[in-house]
C-alpha cells in the first residue's frame, strides 16, 4: 500500500491513466523513451493496467457506496424518459457521453435500449455484452447513467474541471487526509500554503522536456476530474492544480529536519554567505525562499503571510529556489505544520540531522510523513566535526543510512558534512585569509563530496526534469491511494 518507490508510484498512476481514458480531451501519447524515463523501469503504463480490475471492485464495497447506477440509486429515478430511447438513442447519448466505438457498437449488438439500459448495473452484464474492461471507463459509465437516471446535468460537463473552477474554494488549510500511516495524530496534519514556487522563474526544460510538461499537465487535469468525481477534499485537488502550475518554475531544493539540526548554516554553507540565520534556540520562523537576484534586486527581501523571499547574487540560484524551513519541533507546532506544508511542493528534500543526535524518533516520523509524498530525499549528517575519530563516524554514517532505508525503502545518499566548517572556509576564502587554514577547515567540512553531487544533480537536465515531473505525481499517487 505504501509508496516506497517510483515504480509503486507509477502503477498507482497506472490505475489512474486506466480510469481516465474518458476525461474530454485526455490523451496520453507519452513517448516511450519518456515513459521510461518516468518508470525508471521496463513496465509500461498497458503493462500495468491488469494490475488495476481486482483493485476496483472490493474497494467500492469497502467504502460501502453504491454503484453509481446500483438499485438503491436507481429507486432514485425522476426522469423516466430514458426508458422509451430505443438503440439508437442509447447509442447517441453514448456518442456524447465521450464513450467509443467499443462500446456503442457492444451496445449496438445487444440491442440495449432504454429500458435495458437502467438495468446496466452489473459488471458481469457488461463483460457478456464486451463492454471493453477497465474498471475507470465503466466507473464513469455507471455515474453517467446515475446522472441520466436522476436528471442531473451530464458528467462530461463537469469533465472540464480547471484550476478556475477550483479557485473559489477556501485556501488549503488543514489537511484532511487521515490516512493512519503513523500513529501520531499530528502526521497527517499539515498548512499547505499554496503554490509558492510558482512565483517567478521559468525552468528551461528543453523541448522534450517541454512537451512532457504539457502531456503531464493534462494527466494532472484528468487525476484532478477523477478525484472530484470520488468526492476528494477540494483543498487536496487545489493542491494538485497548484503543483500542476509548478511544472514550469525551477527546481526547488527544500532543507527540512529539527531545529538547531544545522539547515540554515548548510544552506548558507552552500551558497557562500551567512544569508540565513543560524542560532541554537528556533530562529527560522517563516519559510524562506532564497531565489536569484542581482543589479538593483540584490538582498530585496519580500515578506509574506508565511514565507519570505529572499534574493541574492548566487549564480546556483538561477538553477534552483533553495528553501529554508523552520524545521519540525514538538513545541513549536506551527512550525512543525509550515515544514510539514511545504513538503509536497518541494522537488528534492535535504534531510538534515544532526551527529549530536542523530535520526531522533521525530525524525523518523517526519521520514515517514516525506515517504508519503513520493519524495526524493538526500540525508546530510551534519556537525561531524564533534566526532574525534574516523570509525565513529562511519559508525553513525551507516545507521542513518540503515534506518532511513528501512524507513524510505530506498537507500538515499548519506553524506556527512560540517556544514559550519565549510562555511567558515568559503568566507575565509572570499574575505583573502590564509588559504591554508581555509584548506583545513574545508578537508575537514568534508563539504566538497556533497557540492560535487549536488552540482552533478543540477546540471543533468534528464534528472532535474524527470525529478519535476515526478513531483505531481507522488501527491497524485497519493491522493488516489487515499481516496480509491
Ligand atoms: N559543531 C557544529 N555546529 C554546527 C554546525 N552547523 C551548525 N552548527 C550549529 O548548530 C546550531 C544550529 O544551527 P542552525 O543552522 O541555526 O540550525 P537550524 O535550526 O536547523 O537552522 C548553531 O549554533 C550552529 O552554529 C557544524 O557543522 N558543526
Ligand atoms: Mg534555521
Amino acid at each position: 500500500k505504501k509508496m516506497t518507490n517510483h515504480n509503486s508510484v507509477v502503477s498507482l498512476l497506472c490505475a489512474a491513466l486506466a480510469m481516465a481514458p474518458h476525461v474530454e480531451g485526455f490523451s496520453l501519447h507519452v513517448p516511450s523513451f519518456a515513459k521510461s524515463r518516468l518508470t525508471a523501469s521496463q513496465s509500461s503504463f498497458a503493462a500495468c493496467q491488469p494490475r488495476l480490475r481486482p483493485a476496483f471492485s472490493p474497494i467500492l464495497a469497502r467504502n460501502n457506496r453504491p454503484f453509481p447506477g446500483s438499485a438503491l440509486s436507481m429507486t432514485r429515478m425522476q426522469d423516466q424518459s430514458m426508458l422509451s430511447w430505443n438503440v439508437d438513442e442509447v447509442v447517441s447519448w453514448l456518442e456524447a457521453e465521450g464513450f467509443s466505438s467499443d462500446w456503442t457498437e457492444a451496445f449496438t449488438q445487444n440491442e440495449i435500449d432504454g429500458e435495458a439500459l437502467q438495468l446496466l448495473k452489473d459488471p458481469e452484464v457488461l463483460d457478456r455484452m464486451g463492454v471493453p474492461k477497465p474498471m475507470g471507463i465503466r466507473l464513469k459509465f455507471w455515474q453517467r447513467l446515475d446522472n441520466l437516471a436522476n436528471g442531473r446535468p451530464s458528467g462530461s460537463a463537469s469533465a472540464t474541471l480547471s484550476r478556475s473552477s477550483t479557485s473559489t474554494l477556501s485556501r488549503p488549510g488543514t489537511s484532511t487526509l487521515t490516512k493512519p500511516d503513523v500513529d501520531d495524530e499530528e502526521a497527517n496534519e499539515f498548512t499547505s500554503p499554496g503554490a509558492i514556487l510558482g512565483a517567478s522563474t521559468q525552468a528551461p526544460m528543453g523541448t522534450v522536456g517541454d512537451m512532457l510538461v504539457a502531456e503531464e499537465k493534462r494527466f494532472i487535469d484528468a487525476v484532478a476530474e477523477l478525484l472530484a468525481e470520488l468526492d476528494a477534499d477540494d483543498r487536496d485537488v487545489t493542491l494538485l492544480l497548484d503543483l500542476k502550475d509548478n511544472l514550469n518554475q525551477l527546481y526547488s531544493v527544500v532543507v527540512v529536519g529539527e531545529f538547531n539540526a544545522g539547515k540554515s548554516s548548510l544552506i548558507n554553507a552552500i551558497l557562500g554567505g551567512r544569508f540565513c540565520k543560524e542560532g541554537v534556540v528556533p530562529t527560522t520562523t517563516t519559510i524562506n525562499l532564497l531565489r536569484f537576484g542581482d543589479g538593483t534586486e540584490a538582498g530585496r527581501t519580500q515578506r509574506n503571510k508565511d514565507y519570505c523571499e529572499l534574493f541574492l547574487p548566487v549564480q546556483l540560484l538561477r538553477q534552483v529556489t533553495m528553501v529554508d524551513t523552520p524545521g519540525t519541533n514538538a513545541i513549536i507546532r506551527e512550525q512543525t505544520k509550515l515544514t510539514k506544508g511545504f513538503i509536497p511542493q518541494s522537488d528534492l528534500i535535504l534531510f538534515v540531522t544532526s551527529a549530536e543526535r542523530p535520526l531522533t524518533e521525530t525524525e523518523g516520523r517526519l521520514l515517514e510523513y516525506i515517504r508519503q509524498w513520493g519524495k526524493k530525499v538526500v540525508m546530510i549528517l551534519n556537525k561531524v566535526d564533534l566526532f574525534t575519530q574516523d570509525e565513529e563516524l562511519e559508525e553513525v554514517r551507516a545507521f542513518v543510512r540503515e534506518n532511513t532505508e528501512k524507513i524510505l525503502g530506498v537507500a538515499p545518499p548519506v553524506f556527512a558534512v560540517a556544514g559550519r566548517l565549510a562555511l567558515q572556509a568559503k568566507l575565509s576564502r572570499a574575505a583573502g585569509g590564509p588559504s591554508a587554514e581555509a584548506d583545513a577547515a574545508w578537508r575537514r567540512s568534508r563539504f566538497e563530496e556533497l557540492e560535487g553531487y549536488i552540482t552533478a544533480t543540477l546540471s543533468d537536465n534528464s534528472v532535474t526534469v524527470r525529478t519535476k515531473l515526478e513531483t505531481p505525481l507522488g501527491v497524485a499517487a497519493r491522493f488516489l491511494d487515499n481516496y480509491r
